[in-house]
């Protein structure tokens, strides 16, 4: 392999980590929707973006865009992207190699036009950390923010609306940020962020359908009460009908696999040793492929912890935050993205995401691919997330046949 390509992969990993290092939490990085280290990500990814030959600008939901011209300015266009937002602690490629892939594929074009244009989008928002509602930044691109939307409020009180004038944008201008007509696919590459294809030893996956979710808040409400004077059998303890609970939740998944289910976020008030606990709030995150999987496990999961909080006498309230239907991906682009990477050398497989992504917004309206790199050691949403140099070279070599096989595609003409 000549040392242009394993360069050209490197520079990739280091610009992932430069903005690993943009982080509302130093010695970690943790980036949520529109905080004030996504002004550093956005003057870096901007540089890297003019310098290929793009035209640059921000969005009223604040995901950056960059725009590479095609032969004629009516020409259809393709979309690369993923998403800048992390999780708390996260790793350094999670979303972020999507944007800076493409644009090294941008760079890689050398200034020369294609018959269509290429938008290379860095999203604001796909994790749903701040306000609990995952996918805003692509949700603003196929024009689905509603008012209940700019509504939600974060953990201080302060709403999506306000959180974009504070990032100086004007939600005003949301409907600009809306996709052209022409637009005719999607391409995302993105970590496989689990185990498969590293325990096949492969270096690319191409995902033919993303798992559906389910998200929701439960709120145990008993009675906070004397850790040492309450006898056990007079307690309404929040803590423990959320810890029976859980362990219901662990029990029904594991009897129930491949469905994962997962209590990821617990607060417990008061919060101090020697009082019963009175509130209690947990997260719950449910997937599977097959929606009907998936709706009746949730409904059975739930129904667990109605049954723990009865017979202790506590409240619950279960607040919906996310139902998100599977979605399958387009197979036209599946079978060119296999074909691109057999010709660019690279083994891989179709694979079923069990992770959410941007491209289950863009699918049900704009044919969608995305491309997977191998997660070495499975692990993602963890500092120690990785990737290997070899696969993403291997990764941007099969986009590059894929992006030189969409030349010939005349179904692109069909959207000019
Ligand atoms: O949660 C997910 O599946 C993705 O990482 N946002
Ligand atoms: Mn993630
Ligand atoms: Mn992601």
């Amino acid at each position: 392999m000549s040392v242009t390509f394993t360069a050209r992969a490197t520079r990739v990993i280091s610009r992932c980590r430069q903005l690993a290092a943009c982080t509302e939490v130093p010695g970690e990085t943790t980036r949520p929707f529109l905080v004030p280290s996504m002004h550093q990500v956005h003057g870096l990814v901007r540089n890297w973006m003019e310098a290929a030959g793009m035209t640059v600008h921000v969005d009223a939901m604040g995901n950056i865009r960059g725009l590479y011209p095609a032969t004629t300015p009516e020409a259809p266009r393709l979309i690369l992207a993923s998403h800048l937002d992390t999780v708390p602690n996260a790793g350094p490629f999670d979303g972020v190699l999507g944007v800076v892939v493409a644009v090294t594929l941008i760079e890689q074009l050398h200034g020369q036009p294609l018959p269509y244009a290429i938008e290379v989008i860095g999203f604001s928002e796909e994790e749903g950390v701040r306000y609990a509602k995952p996918f805003l930044g692509s949700l603003a691109v196929v024009g689905k923010i509603t008012r209940e939307i700019l509504a939600l409020t974060d953990n201080e009180g302060i709403t999506i609306e306000q959180a974009l004038l504070d990032f100086n944008l004007d939600p005003t201008q949301l409907p600009d940020a809306i996709l052209p007509q022409n637009t005719f696919a999607y391409l995302e590459l993105h970590i496989e962020q689990g185990p498969v294809l590293e325990s096949e030893d492969l270096p690319l996956g191409i995902v033919d359908r993303i798992a559906g979710q389910t998200r929701a808040q439960l709120i145990f409400t008993g009675q906070a009460n004397h850790a040492g004077t309450t006898p056990m059998h007079l307690r309404h303890d929040a803590m423990a009908a959320a810890a029976e609970w859980i362990t219901a939740v662990e029990d029904y998944a594991s009897s129930h696999q491949p469905l994962v289910a997962t209590v990821g976020k617990v607060e417990t008030l008061p919060g101090a040793t020697n009082v019963i606990p009175g509130k209690v709030t947990a997260s719950l995150d449910v997937r599977h492929a097959d929606d009907a999987i998936r709706k009746t496990a949730a409904a059975s999961i739930l129904q667990c912890a109605k049954t723990a909080a009865e017979k202790r006498g506590v409240q619950l309230t279960i607040n919906p935050q996310l139902d998100h239907p599977a979605v399958p991906l387009n197979s036209r682009l599946i079978t060119m993205l296999q074909e691109a990477a057999a010709h660019a050398g690279h083994r891989s497989r179709t694979i079923t995401s069990g992770a959410g992504h941007d491209a289950m917004i863009l699918a049900p309206v704009i044919p969608s691919a995305m491309l997977f790199l191998r997660s070495p050691a499975g692990l993602s949403h963890h500092r120690d997330e990785n990737v290997l140099p070899q696969d993403v070279e291997a990764a941007i070599a099969t986009a590059m046949e894929f992006l030189a096989r969409l030349r010939d595609d005349k179904t692109k003409d069909t959207h000019a």
